[in-house]
């Protein structure tokens, strides 16, 4: 069986800490390794305590908030530097379910990447206002247009990947900071052949601490999106003007479960 390691990113997380880690352990299908930005309100010492409580959860201190695609990136450097199989990502506060993790663990046997998808069928989201909803999906919409991908949900933040599906992506290649880090991710992973499935997930919004979504966040992935597929589409006109040859589809490795 594959060792997975669920990396957990916290920022001021000190009300929801205990209750996810202990929901993961209860599920008993991977590790636990938290990723603390340092966080005032004393999350990186709470999470300290767990590690020492509990053999399967490690903690991962970093010196200042500097991002979730960076927390990611560190997190994902220790996990592969000791041998994990398999790295999820998941969020503090309780929008991910920890009992969705099976299925999307068992689905990797199939993929490369599960994606926990909020917008397929079966998928749902609970309590989240409407302006964040509104987010999400105009963002989803504009990341299928702009890059021409078949995934509902491409900025999710409750994914698997196998390690050597991260080799392929090339970690050292991906430069986004905050959330549009998700995008950075799948989109290498698309554009290089990776196969991609989407899981229904129920995403619940917190009901302790407060979002640390900005409005940085999301210009960040307005412009790169915008980029990325205009890059993409200038490379696939060059390819058929000098080569007369197609780029691959970036739809092809793409498919959904059906709900349960
Ligand atoms: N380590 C670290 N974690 C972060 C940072 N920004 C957000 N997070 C964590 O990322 C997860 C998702 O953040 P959240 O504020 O809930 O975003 P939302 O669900 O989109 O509103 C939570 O576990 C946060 O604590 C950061 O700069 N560093
Ligand atoms: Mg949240």
């Amino acid at each position: 069986m594959n060792i997975a390691l669920t990396v957990i990113p916290t920022y001021d997380e000190i009300e929801n800490l205990e209750a996810i880690v202990d929901r993961v352990l209860a599920v008993g299908r991977s590790d636990v390794l938290v990723v603390d930005d340092a966080s005032p309100d004393g999350t990186g010492v709470l999470a300290d305590r767990l590690a020492a409580q509990h053999p399967g959860v490690h903690v991962l201190h970093r010196t200042a908030k500097d991002g979730l695609g960076r927390a990611y990136l560190a997190g994902f450097a220790w996990g592969r530097e000791r041998g994990y199989d398999v790295l999820v990502e998941m969020d503090a506060d309780g929008s991910h379910q920890p009992e969705s993790l099976p299925t999307m663990l068992d689905e990797l046997a199939d993929a490369d990447i599960v994606l926990g998808s909020r917008w397929v069928p079966g998928g749902s989201v609970v309590n989240w206002p409407v302006h964040r909803k509104a987010l999400s999906v105009g963002g989803n919409l504009y990341a299928r247009l702009a890059l021409g991908i078949d995934v509902r949900d491409a900025t999710g933040g409750y994914r698997a990947f196998r390690a050597g599906a991260l080799d392929v992506i090339g970690l050292d290649g991906v430069a986004s900071q905050g959330y549009c880090f998700q995008l950075d991710l799948l989109w290498r992973g698309l554009e290089r052949g990776l196969r991609v499935v989407e899981v229904p997930i129920t995403f619940v919004e917190r009901e302790h601490g407060v979002s640390k979504m900005s409005g940085g966040i999301v210009r960040e992935s307005l412009w790169n999106v915008t980029v990325w597929g205009l890059r993409r589409r200038i490379t696939a006109v060059r390819e058929i003007v000098l080569h007369r040859r197609r780029l691959p589809s970036v739809r092809a490795n793409t498919r959904r479960l059906a709900p349960a």
